[in-house]
């Protein structure tokens, strides 16, 4: 499950406020959160970055994002929008290397991004 402190929290090793659970996804509130929704999408098999993701990965990142897209309609923010990113590697802007999908909902969106 990656040795990051996001496989500690799949592993329950360390605290996190989680909101969401299915057999493969884990998802958490981001410590700092840039919007008024902030939540973070972790697959529990852990992949360092995108980049390490190949065709036998293709379920699970769909799972990945399936489980984002049930979250935000089970939470109402489907009818006005929300946004998912996945950051990568240094101009990315990653800094945990397990894989996440970030979930931002409640206020609206600047693009292009920073
Ligand atoms: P990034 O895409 O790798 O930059 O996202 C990492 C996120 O993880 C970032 O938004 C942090 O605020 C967040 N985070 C957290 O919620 N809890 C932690 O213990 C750590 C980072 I380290």
């Amino acid at each position: 499950m990656g040795d990051t402190i996001f496989g500690k929290i799949v592993r329950r090793e360390i605290p996190a406020d989680i909101v969401y659970e299915n057999d493969d996804v884990l998802a958490f509130k981001d410590l700092n959160p840039q919007a008024p929704v902030h939540v973070l999408f972790v697959p529990k098999r852990a992949l360092a970055t995108l980049n390490e993701a190949t065709s036998a990965d293709a379920e699970l990142l769909g799972k990945l994002m399936l489980a984002a897209a049930d979250y935000a309609k089970a939470q109402g923010f489907d009818k006005d929008g929300y946004r998912v990113v996945v950051n990568c590697n240094e101009h990315g802007g990653q800094t945990v290397f397990h894989l996440h999908l970030h979930l931002l909902a409640g206020r609206r969106m600047h693009w292009p991004p920073g």
